[in-house]
């Protein structure tokens, strides 16, 4: 016999209740969910004993419903702006952020517009913002042009749309709960996250998620925010604007983050950093995630194993710390680069024999 609706209701709590003293939701917001939050923290036990770091692990964000951290603060984001009376949904994005903001839009009724550099969006990213219905306005241009012509239009027309990339404040409270997910996980903060940095403002959210949850006697200690960027995408880094940003990681190919300032705020103030790792780097990454871990995730969210191995390798992390990589994204949104980095399939005539020869057995 099936349980009763009320007993099946009561399971797992939606994100935005688990966490709603945190979380800018009164009585007037209608909650929406698609089922966000509670991603798994995986131990990477082969990776980790091969650089002798006793505990490493990874924040496995891809199991999102859109196979992204994005969901976290689109839920948020779309459910403040039901509660304003939006109509609409407007955004920029190098992938993830529209196809969180197609699905919430979708699923909230509203009418979603999404701006975004053609070319440079991942086959599987770009799909999910047409299936969930957004209407997909591809410019001649770089992610960093998208987010100027959406601001621009947020603010301008009289159309009542609103702005949900990271610049609206109601995502980076959305994206704080993955920092309270991990204390609860840990029983504390850990010693170190690293993460992968595009626009920067995830890794201001999780800065601001450790800070809060402290301060409210739910986790002992602060970690230290280890930021990484590509290294033909790495503003902060340089310390200047990329006008031309280039990397293979397309959801970080940024060359003026948003959340600039708070994200050299969050390394400064945790005693951390914000590095560089080549393509290079990332893509021996990603494939060890794969082969070794069992996690396919998408290039980009590489980034912060990739960083956490340099640094380990250059003896500059201590091998008992904590440490947690966030791992941001799913690696099926980007099926080019996975098939562009995988060995060829073995064909065989359809017998045992046959199989059995071509496995050398
Ligand atoms: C998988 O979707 O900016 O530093 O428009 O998709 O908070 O920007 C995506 C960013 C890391 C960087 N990993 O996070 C977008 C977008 C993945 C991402 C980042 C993104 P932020």
């Amino acid at each position: 016999m099936s349980p009763p609706a009320a007993e099946m209701a009561r399971g797992r709590p939606r994100l935005a209740e688990r966490y709603r003293a945190f979380l800018p939701i009164t009585d007037a917001t209608p909650l929406l969910s698609l089922g966000e939050g509670f991603t798994p923290l995986v131990r990477l036990g082969r990776i980790g004993g091969d650089l002798g770091l006793a505990h490493l692990s990874a924040k496995v964000e891809g199991q999102n419903p859109t196979g992204s951290f994005k969901d976290r603060g689109m839920v948020v984001a779309v459910s403040k702006a039901l509660e304003a009376g939006a109509r609409a949904l407007i955004c920029a994005s190098t992938g993830n952020t529209s196809a969180s903001a197609a699905a919430y839009g979708a699923a909230a009724g509203l009418e979603v517009v999404v701006v975004l550099p053609r070319g440079q969006i991942a086959a599987g990213k770009l799909l999910q913002a047409q299936v969930t219905g957004a209407r997909v306005v591809a410019v001649e241009g770089n992610f960093d042009q998208a987010l100027r012509i959406v601001r621009e239009l947020a603010e301008s027309t009289s159309h009542p749309i609103t702005l949900v990339n990271s610049v609206n404040p109601f995502r980076l409270d959305g994206q704080k709960t993955a920092a309270f997910e991990i204390c609860d996980d840990l029983g504390r903060a850990p010693d170190v996250l690293a993460i992968p940095v595009g626009n920067a403002g995830n890794i201001s959210a999780y800065w601001a998620g450790f800070r809060d949850y402290r301060a409210a006697g739910l986790s002992a200690g602060l970690p230290r925010m280890f930021g990484f960027q590509a290294a033909g995408a790495a503003p902060i880094v340089l310390g200047h604007r990329v006008e031309a940003p280039e990397t293979i990681a397309s959801a970080i190919r940024i060359g003026d983050p948003a959340s600039w300032t708070k994200a050299a705020a969050a390394r400064d103030e945790s005693g951390g950093l914000i590095e560089a790792v080549t393509d290079d780097e990332i893509l021996a990454a990603w494939r060890d995630l794969a082969r070794l871990e069992g996690i396919f995730c998408e290039p980009s969210s590489a980034a912060s194993l990739a960083g956490i191995r340099r640094l380990a390798a250059e003896g500059r992390v201590d091998r008992d710390a904590t440490i947690v990589c966030v791992l941001t994204g799913s690696g099926l949104k980007d099926p080019k680069t996975a098939q562009e980095n995988v060995s060829g399939l073995l064909v065989a005539d359809p017998t045992a024999a046959a199989v059995t020869e071509i496995l050398g057995w």
